[in-house]
């Protein structure tokens, strides 16, 4: 009897694991483009482009190789909307009994799945390096579960960056010779821009009428949408991003946003490149002398250590994982995340660059956005739902455990060891950001006292109780203990003046 077999959009590998364990003779490919997955949140447009324009590729390329797939569009009169429904109009429409399914990256969709009134049989997603089985046994019996011991075994396992038994050059980690701040050189190659083929434009077409109301431009387009593409941008990054990436990861800069980024994550979590590829011909590039092994490693380490790393806490984790609020931050999201005017320039800068391009880079992500949100208590389902949003490359499976775990301390401290929070000195330090900025990032109290500063102070003081005794915070709290008491207070209400002029909705 005939079986379907769903292929999700972010699946779009040719031999993913359900589909190696279909027969083309006698099985059907269910793809579908439906407004359930487009608006559960209000994902910025490029994203959902890039999405349904993969899809559509993909599901070209599949019947290219032999498959039958049944492709549901946006606009097909038939379309239930919903991933559920679609299969059930399918199995209807074939008679089939059963569907196969590899693992869906978020706990929303397995749930959606398993309600389905079919057989539905869920095959491990073998893309990656480690098995959500792999991670759990990893886990297991550990108290705390660090990235870095994780990491160092995955090296061992795969043979990654090893001469024998030990990690090349000597170290597992470059770390101290990387986090470089920004120089105004520091400038690269503009990354690859694809211009949109027939397929990518009908799609840009129906995004575009369909969902006028959602943050972000859609135009100009520039993400690759099949293999191809994505492929080109591999090659476009080991050329004139890979050497440069590990000094300079960190670094931010106002006007090259890029620096020696690889932008591939979208690709990465659709399926259109994968991981060990990727990490491979980035070991190659090392092995041929091409690129330095501080920069090949911080690489490696991004992929092998923390998207690996991360999806385990997420599976791990179980359904209520992005539910949680350790710190139990309520304030809501204030407009500037949706474009509002503010005079925060390093703020400013990101917010533009998301919404304009759909992506930013780690630091900015997790130093500004994410620091700035942490230090001013915001509720962190609300921070969750802006970064599941606003980035082409946001699945659940990775956006949460960073967004919940590393960036707000949600999960109150599986995923990172102490809170990344910083005053404006960090933020100063890396990026050219401050130099025209209205606030004063050297200033600690007064109208042009940078919020970061105020607000640092602030979030130390309110959890005091939990953070006082973490030695990595020790000697900021020895700081504040030993100031004077009138400062402090001075600092505590120029805060919180700052939080309520902020929720009033005042320009900040
Ligand atoms: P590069 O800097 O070139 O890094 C190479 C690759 O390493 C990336 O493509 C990515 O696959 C991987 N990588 C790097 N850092 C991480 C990380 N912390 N976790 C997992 N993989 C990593 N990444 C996503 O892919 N999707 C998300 O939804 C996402 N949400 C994030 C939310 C927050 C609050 C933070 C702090 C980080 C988030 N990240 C997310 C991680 C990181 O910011 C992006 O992977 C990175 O910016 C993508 O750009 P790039 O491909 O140029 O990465
Ligand atoms: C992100 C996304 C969007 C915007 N649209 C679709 C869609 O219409 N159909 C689909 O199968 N997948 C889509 N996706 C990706 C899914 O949300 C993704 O498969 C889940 O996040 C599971 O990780
Ligand atoms: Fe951001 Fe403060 Fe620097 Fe302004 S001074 S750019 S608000 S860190």
């Amino acid at each position: 009897m005939v079986r379907l077999v769903l292929v999700l959009g972010d699946q779009l590998t040719p031999d993913i694991a359900a589909l190696r364990a279909a027969d083309p003779a006698r099985d059907v490919v269910v793809m579908a483009e439906v407004m359930d997955e487009a608006t559960h949140v209000r994902h910025h447009p490029q994203k959902i482009a890039f999405f349904l324009a993969a899809m559509r590729h993909h599901a070209a390329a599949l019947a290219g190789r032999g498959w039958r797939v049944l492709y549901s569009r946006l606009d097909d009169p038939g379309n239930s909307q919903s991933i559920r429904g679609e299969v059930a109009r399918r199995a209807a429409l074939t008679g089939a009994a059963e569907v196969l399914v590899t693992e869906p990256g978020e706990w929303r969709l397995a749930r959606a799945l398993a309600g389905l009134p079919l057989r539905v049989t869920v095959l491990p997603d073998d893309r990656f390096f480690c098995s959500t089985a792999g991670f759990a046994a990893w886990a297991r019996g550990r108290g705390e579960l660090r990235m870095e011991w994780f990491y160092r075994d995955m090296r061992r396992r795969t043979g990654l960056l090893m001469e024998g038994a030990a990690p090349a050059g000597g170290r597992w980690n470059f770390d101290r010779d990387n986090r470089r701040p920004a120089r105004a050189d520091l400038f690269r190659q503009p990354p690859p821009a694809f211009a949109p083929d027939d397929v990518t434009r009908a799609v840009l077409d129906l995004v575009e009428a369909r969902f006028p109301g959602h943050f972000g431009r859609l135009r100009p387009f520039g993400w690759a949408t099949d293999r191809a593409g994505a492929l080109a941008a591999l090659a476009c990054f080991l050329r004139h991003g890979l050497a440069g990436f590990g000094p300079f990861q960190d670094a931010m800069l106002a006007d090259d946003p890029v620096l020696h980024h690889s932008l591939l994550s979208p690709y990465l979590n659709a399926g259109l490149l994968s991981p060990r590829e990727v990490c491979a011909a980035v070991e190659a590039e090392w092995r041929a002398g091409r690129v330095p092994l501080q920069s090949a490693e911080g690489f490696i380490r991004q992929i092998l250590g923390w998207r690996e790393f991360l999806r385990g806490i997420y599976m791990l984790g179980g359904p209520d994982y992005a539910a949680q609020n350790a710190l139990g931050h309520r304030r809501a999201l204030p407009a500037l995340y949706w474009g509002a005017p503010t005079r925060m320039r390093c703020l400013a800068a990101v917010v533009a660059q998301t919404r304009d391009m759909a992506w930013a880079h780690h630091i900015q992500r997790l130093m500004v956005t994410g620091n700035f949100a942490l230090l001013a208590g915001i509720d962190p389902a609300q921070v969750h739902d802006w970064y599941l949003s606003v980035y082409a490359d946001a699945v659940e499976w990775v956006e949460a455990p960073n967004t919940i775990g590393m960036s707000q301390f949600a999960d109150g401290g599986r995923v990172a060891s102490k809170p990344y929070v910083s005053s404006a000195a960090y933020i100063a330090r890396m990026s050219d950001y401050c130099g025209g900025c209205h606030y004063r990032a050297d200033a600690r109290t007064g109208d042009r006292a940078c919020p970061f500063n105020l607000l640092y102070w602030h979030f130390l003081d309110r959890h005091a109780a939990r953070f006082r005794r973490n030695p990595r915070l020790a000697p900021a709290y020895r700081t504040w203990d030993a100031a004077d008491p009138g400062r402090r207070t001075a600092v505590l209400d120029e805060a919180a003046a700052f939080l309520a002029r902020m929720e009033s909705g005042e320009t900040v």
